[in-house]
């Protein structure tokens, strides 16, 4: 683009900004305020954004190609004006000419609300596969739920978690539109009664509560590319609402009470990740999405196929994250069976091929077992469907294998009185995958090993990866231009060309450019620390950083006492020589899970220990960030050296922090568990820190009734004075973490804590050695950058469409 070119589109550009400005506030530009600002430059930027979608829509259906939906009941997106723009190459001219207007870029961007319609991983991993397969031009879309309130705001009072409600949409949404013309009814409670209508078997559901569910859509939009797919999120409202003709008092307060029972439905996201509850409401929720979701995909694929659903099974992937939409299976043979008057083998052949199914941990608390009798009360012909699709599967087993009722027990969907939703799941889909390869191994061998007897055809395994534009060119803008000028840009659309920065790997003039860029980064994030929390970090520190939700298996608990352990050795010695260290901490607990809380108070309470004495905190700093979410990621990957990856191993299935970190530079400390095993394969030994038990030692220990920790207590003083100091009024008084120290000691330490403290504290010793020799630890830190390329959702994207969605 030529200069005149430019001037001319940013003065276009500023017209219509100011001209929207007016319509959005009513005000001229110099009275609009920043909210006003940001959602003219919303609104501006979707009408963009609406053409491209419009002409996507359109050749999808002039053509229909195959069609993957992804059913989640999370999609963590984040914040999407800046990617919009980037995405739309518009960066430039609206940057530009925001600041020729005497406006602030980054202040109008943070005005927009961060959706958290997820709890983590699981839901960020859905915007991850949204934003690759729109940046491959593939027609994948999201199906999820519209929650009207996200994942709790966390803030911390007194060392403590306290939960505030996220009410996101409080000053509107500007990028999703709504479509009561698309609106379906979902159908709970009521009977089934079997009827013959002109000589067919006819399954007819009456008397039962009827809620509308409504569709807002959210367009996704690819790299530079002109390709706009589509997340669709379904709201809960009451049918009729008030508009029923007359009143008297009792149907009045009738239908309010039925329009707050209505809206319950998609009122709240599940605080928890990896723990089931088995709440009524959340059994809703999981049918609500899955019911209006196949309603209109079906009806759209009937509008472009002569009004049939043949072929549906070879166009049409659906594909199931986790066993929350595991309802997907019978909810289609229903749909087959009953609404297009299919009988069962045709309807079942087509849903096989159209479903496939992700698994996203083995931690068994997780597994999904609903109650027979609430499911078959809520959702009786649902029910009476899985109980048909169980007695059928139960059957083939016994033909397959014969006089076997321990197998036929243990793969049953339905026994003693629950509904098992993996095993659901596996029988109702053609494909399933783990999300890394010790993950997808540890569920052949061991969580599903009788399925994989049985079906071994079906067992894949897809690692998990990161979108590179959010991950790494929009939130680290300083380390993209240093990539673009050094490897040219090709990396932006494959990312497997980082590999050229190798030719750089030794190169002193690269690693002085990379090395600024990575300070800077650092002092970014120091400066959002002061502001935040107070806290003065020396940006010249080990920035050595653990964010993640929080949860025993993870092990922040391991992090927390190496640091308690540090601060004693350098009270004994003060002059010890190490690189001084910033440990930097952020994540929430579950509102409901107690030691989770106790341990983010153990990880503040050190805090104030730490930086409150004069003796230590020239050497190390603990800064606990509350609140994180999508937005707080962004500005924390590009600013770590370290990335903190110690969970038990054999239990995180992938990770996906451990990607967005090696992306932008930081070296992964952490166990031989879930996609770090890649992590270590693709860099190799020498640029990455592992240590401690490896899944298999974890497990022989669990064969029997886990490892003594007593035996290392006794053995370890070290230990014997950091667990001392849990409840010996170290923290002051009122502070002791009694329930830590009885898991560890009483209870034997089920995630092995104290186990691998000492190959910790060893690998800690490496990673000091290691940065104070700068000249290693950047060549570390590039390397881990240049072999990131396979830890991209682009490639995850690609191994599903492979070998998952087509059909072989
Ligand atoms: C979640 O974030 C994950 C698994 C769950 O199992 C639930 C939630 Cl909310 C039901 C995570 C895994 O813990 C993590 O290892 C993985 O990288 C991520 O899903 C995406 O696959």
């Amino acid at each position: 683009m030529d200069a005149s070119d430019k001037s001319q589109q940013k003065d276009a550009f500023k017209k219509e900004f100011i001209k929207k400005i007016e319509e959005v506030s009513g005000n001229c530009l110099a009275d609009a305020s920043v909210l006003k600002q940001y959602q003219a430059l919303a609104e501006l930027v979707m009408e963009k954004i609406s053409a491209e979608w419009a002409q996507t829509n359109m050749q999808y259906n002039k053509q229909p190609t195959k069609q993957v939906y992804f059913f989640s009941i999370e999609f963590l997106i984040g914040r999407l004006l800046n990617s919009y723009i980037n995405n739309l190459s518009l960066e430039e001219i609206v940057t530009e000419s925001l600041d020729e207007l005497g406006l602030d870029y980054e202040a109008i961007l943070a005005q927009e609300s961060d959706p958290g319609l997820g709890n983590g991983g699981l839901g960020r991993l859905m915007a991850c596969y949204l934003d690759s397969s729109a940046a491959m031009k593939m027609p994948a879309h999201g199906n999820g739920i519209r929650y009207k309130y996200g994942l709790f705001e966390q803030r911390i009072i007194n060392a403590e978690q306290i939960e505030v409600a996220d009410n996101w949409l409080k000053n509107g949404y500007p990028f999703e539109i709504r479509k009561p013309d698309k609106s379906v009814i979902v159908k709970y409670y009521g009977h089934v009664h079997a009827e013959n209508i002109n000589g067919n078997l006819t399954f007819v559901h009456e008397d039962y509560e009827p809620i509308m569910a409504v569709p807002y859509d959210i367009p996704i939009m690819g790299y530079h590319n002109k390709t706009v797919n589509s997340l669709r999120l379904w709201s809960a409202e009451p049918i009729d609402g008030f508009d029923l003709p007359t009143f008297n008092q009792g149907q009045f307060l009738y239908a309010v009470r039925q329009k707050s029972e209505a809206e319950a439905i998609s009122q709240i996201l599940y605080p928890n990740d990896s723990g089931f509850d088995g709440k009524l409401l959340r059994l809703k929720q999981e049918y609500f999405f899955v019911c209006a979701g196949l309603k209109r995909i079906v009806s759209h694929y009937k509008r472009n196929n002569s009004n049939s659903v043949d072929g549906f099974g070879e166009k049409i992937c659906i594909h199931i994250n986790d066993t929350h939409p595991a309802m997907c299976g019978p909810e289609l043979m229903r749909i087959f069976m009953d609404e297009e008057g299919l009988g069962w083998n045709d309807a079942w052949k087509m849903t096989v091929a159209s479903l496939s199914f992700t698994n996203h941990t083995v931690m068994p608390e997780a597994l999904e077992k609903w109650s027979v009798d609430m499911m078959s009360k809520l959702l009786p012909r649902i029910y009476m469907i899985i109980e048909e699709i169980n007695r059928r599967f139960i059957e083939e087993l016994d033909l397959n294998y014969p006089n076997d009722p321990d197998r036929n027990h243990s793969l049953s969907i339905i026994k003693d009185g629950q509904v098992h939703m993996a095993n659901l799941s596996i029988v109702t889909s053609h494909s399933i995958n783990g999300v890394a390869s010790l993950h997808s191994k540890i569920l052949r061998e061991e969580t599903f090993h009788g399925f994989y007897q049985v079906f071994p055809e079906r067992f894949n395994s897809v690692t998990n990866g990161v979108s590179p534009r959010r991950f790494l060119m929009y939130n680290n803008p300083k380390l993209k231009n240093l990539l673009n000028e050094s490897i040219g840009n090709e990396w932006e659309t494959n990312l497997f060309q980082l590999k050229r920065l190798l030719n750089f790997i030794n190169d002193p003039v690269f690693y002085e450019k990379y090395n600024a860029i990575k300070l800077s980064n650092k002092s970014q994030l120091a400066d959002y620390i002061s502001r935040r929390i107070g806290l003065h970090v020396d940006p010249t520190s080990i920035f050595d950083i653990q964010v993640k939700r929080i949860h025993e298996y993870k092990r922040q608990l391991l992090n927390a006492l190496h640091i308690l352990y540090l601060y004693n050795r350098l009270k004994e010695n003060p002059n010890l020589e190490m690189a001084p260290r910033t440990f930097i901490f952020a994540g929430k607990a579950a509102p409901g899970y107690y030691y989770a809380k106790d341990v983010i108070k153990l990880i503040n309470a050190i805090a104030e220990l730490v930086n409150g004495d004069n003796t230590v905190n020239t050497k190390i700093k603990v800064a606990f960030l509350a609140n994180f979410n999508v937005s707080l990621a962004e500005k924390i990957y590009p600013a770590a050296n370290i990335s903190e990856q110690i969970s038990t191993a054999g239990k995180e299935a992938s990770g996906t922090s451990n990607m967005k970190f090696m992306m932008n530079g930081a070296v992964t400390l952490g166990t031989m568990d879930g996609a770090n095993i890649e992590i270590a394969e693709a860099v190799g030994p020498t640029n990455i820190v592992t240590f401690g038990l490896t899944s298999e030692e974890v497990s022989n220990y669990n064969k029997y009734g886990g490892y003594r920790s007593v035996d290392i207590f006794e053995q370890d003083p070290r230990i014997q004075q950091v667990l001392h100091q849990l409840v010996d009024g170290t923290f002051g008084f009122g502070l002791n973490f009694q329930s830590i120290y009885d898991s560890l000691l009483l209870y034997n330490d089920p995630y092995f804590v104290l186990k691998d403290f000492n190959a910790y504290t060893d690998a800690q010793n490496r990673v000091d050695h290691l940065y104070r020799n700068e000249q290693i630890w950047t060549k570390m830190s590039i390397t881990n950058i240049a072999q990131s390329g396979m830890f991209s959702s682009d490639r995850s994207i690609s191994d599903y469409q492979r070998e998952i969605w087509t059909v072989k």
